[in-house]
């Protein structure tokens, strides 16, 4: 083998780019890297017990910390199981880089084992680029390219690499001929305004308006104070999509909360009663919750073009940095009061509050879910991380769960896929080992990936200098979310084949992985779990037994949208279905409603 090798020149490049981690699982197809990872000792080389959990890692690594995430694997299975993390990356726009490897070149075209063709396979998630490398001179170039494009277009990006190309000498990093391209690491990133007339055209939109909606998204990260100020000068109510969540303190009295089907009656009735709608950095699919085109005026912020006037008719669609643009836009609004409309946002929020309240109190049987993410509410540390997986936990998260200053939460949001939770909080936590970590799932999507990924928590948990690591699993023993589903989109009632969850004693499996397990069947127990997991001098798994009766209801929707849950409900005749309606009703009955 060459004294230097073009994995090493792989690996040495990662260091360049500031890659301190990689996520990944090894393979024959990926072991050229791996010596040369061996030789350099960084980045450091983080083992999942799947490559799907590897390629989440890489995804919550780039949500927990702004960087680009790196994952990497061996060709064929290691590759296909690679898919569903990029394509979370690719549908909520974070930028993550794979590394994947491939059979030596020679055999490629034959069929040989494992052999798949991997541009191919990586085509649609990596759009924005997936190259293969044919000779160690274009390593180098690939490796830089994949960053910047994953860096310029918030996406993922792939380099496939040969087992020979692997072991290959490192190029000269000299060369200069025909043919030979030298690159570098590394890049800035613009400062993007629109120009001053477009500015003014979205300012006197806003100006003309009387009741100002404004919808935050992800895009509005590092805008808090613009959009503050901007709220409090046009008197505006704000909202938030559900990536949106965590930007804003939501306890400011005209934030109404997560809008959509997920969300709060109180953003449902801001969006029903704007005139005028200022998106800020938002690609939130819910379009049903949105005002009816042409009910508002509208104006989009994006820093990605692509985006605007996808979900909204919008009269001004601005591409800019969100902060730089609402900058602008703030010098160039009128000051004029619209108190009445601040004060029927303002209503709408303590109504909101107080419904939450209820429902969160209403017995269940055990526990209520409600009250199991809202009793974390006065223990989060202000240094936890969070990690929320795909099911009804959403709904609970994006409803009741307060966010304090500072506290990042993050979840597959676009491509919603269960199986996120316990990777991107094992990403939070190595990112910031000194932070406490929280991830709330469902028991279908603890037992996904989180079961086997507990494996990785209680190998790794000793190096932690805090080694708090809470994972509530909220056990329905139903996939509830989709039950729910199946009455509300279907009519039809739950298919209990489909939806029951065999029972799993997760406590005791973190007990037998050397962890803590917890299990709270009262309210008391819950409440003594999260102080006890909170404080706890090693990870813990909290087992809440929770009740799949609690509806996953729709904001402010009329009968008519809600008739297929009962009539699904009718048809179940069981303890569960009867249950679950009375808690339809009365839920319904607390928006006001007469069903
Ligand atoms: C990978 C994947 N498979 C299937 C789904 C469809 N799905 C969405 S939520 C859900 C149920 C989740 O069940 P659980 O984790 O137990 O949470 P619950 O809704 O019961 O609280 C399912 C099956 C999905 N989003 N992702
Ligand atoms: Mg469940």
């Amino acid at each position: 083998m060459a004294d230097r090798t073009v994995s090493d020149l792989v690996v040495e490049r990662l260091s360049a780019w500031g890659v301190e981690r990689v996520f990944g699982y090894s393979g024959d197809g990926i072991d050229g890297v791996m010596g040369a990872l061996r030789r350099a000792g960084r980045p450091a080389f983080v083992q999942a017990r799947h490559e799907e959990a590897a390629a989440f890692m890489a995804v919550g690594h780039a949500k927990y910390t702004g960087g680009v995430g790196v994952c990497l694997s061996t060709q064929g299975p290691g590759a296909v199981h690679l898919l569903n993390g990029l394509y979370d990356a690719k549908l909520d726009s974070k930028p993550v880089v794979a590394i994947v490897g491939q059979q030596d070149s020679t055999v490629l075209g034959s069929s040989y084992q494992q052999e798949i063709d991997l541009v191919r396979l990586f085509g649609d998630v990596c759009a924005q680029f997936v190259q293969s490398a044919f000779t160690p001179e274009q390593v180098p170039m690939l490796l830089d390219k994949a960053f910047r494009t994953a860096l310029a277009t918030r996406s993922p990006t792939c380099v496939v690499l040969p087992h020979d190309v692997q072991t290959a000498a490192a190029p000269d990093p000299t060369a200069h001929e025909h043919g030979v391209m030298v690159t570098s690491p590394g890049v800035r990133t613009p400062r993007v305004v629109p120009y001053e007339e477009d500015v003014r055209a979205a300012a006197e939109v806003l100006d003309a308006g009387e009741r100002i909606a404004i919808l935050v998204g992800q895009g509005a990260y590092g805008a808090v104070a613009e959009v503050t100020e901007l709220a409090e000068r046009l008197d505006a109510g704000i909202a938030a999509s559900l990536l949106g969540k965590p930007v804003l303190d939501e306890e400011i009295p005209v934030h109404t909360g997560v809008m959509g089907h997920l969300g709060t009656t109180a953003s449902a009735e801001l969006m029903r009663g704007c005139d005028t709608l200022l998106l800020v950095g938002t690609n939130d699919p819910w379009t049903e919750f949105y005002p009816v085109p042409g009910q508002a005026r509208a104006v989009q912020i994006d820093i990605d073009g692509r985006r605007l006037g996808v979900r909204y008719p919008v009269e001004v669609p601005l591409v800019g940095d969100a902060a730089e643009t609402l900058r602008a836009l703030l010098a160039a609004v009128a000051s004029r009061p619209r108190p009445a409309w601040r004060s029927q946002v303002e209503a709408w929020v303590r109504q909101w509050h107080e419904t939450a309240a209820a429902r969160a109190d209403a017995p269940a049987e055990p526990l209520n879910p409600q009250y199991v993410v809202r009793s974390l509410n006065s223990r989060l540390p202000t240094d936890a991380q969070l990690a929320i997986d795909v099911g009804s936990v959403v709904y609970w998260y994006a409803r009741h769960l307060r966010l304090p200053r500072g506290v990042p939460a993050h979840l597959s949001s676009t491509l919603a896929s269960m199986g996120c939770g316990l990777p991107y909080g094992l990403a939070a936590k190595l990112a910031y080992p000194d932070r406490p970590v929280v991830v709330l799932a469902g028991d279908g999507a603890f037992q996904m990936t989180g079961l086997a990924e507990l494996v990785t928590v209680s190998a790794r948990w000793k190096d932690w200098a805090d080694p708090r690591f809470v994972i509530c699993v909220l056990d329905n023993g139903d996939l509830a979310e989709v039950s729910w589903e199946q009455r509300e989109t279907e009519g039809e009632p739950r298919f209990a084949t489909s939806q029951a969850l065999p029972s799993v004693p997760y406590a005791q499996w973190a007990e037998l992985l050397g962890l803590r397990g917890i299990r709270a069947e009262s309210p008391e127990e819950m409440a003594a779990a999260w102080d006890a997991a909170l404080t706890a001098d090693r990870p813990v798994v909290l087992h809440a037994v929770v009740d799949a009766a609690m509806p996953l209801l729709p904001p402010g929707q009329p009968f008519e949208k809600v008739e297929p849950m009962y009539a699904g409900l009718a048809a179940e005749d069981d303890d569960l279905g009867r249950r679950a309606e009375a808690h339809l009703r009365r839920e319904r009955a607390d928006e006001g409603y007469d069903d």
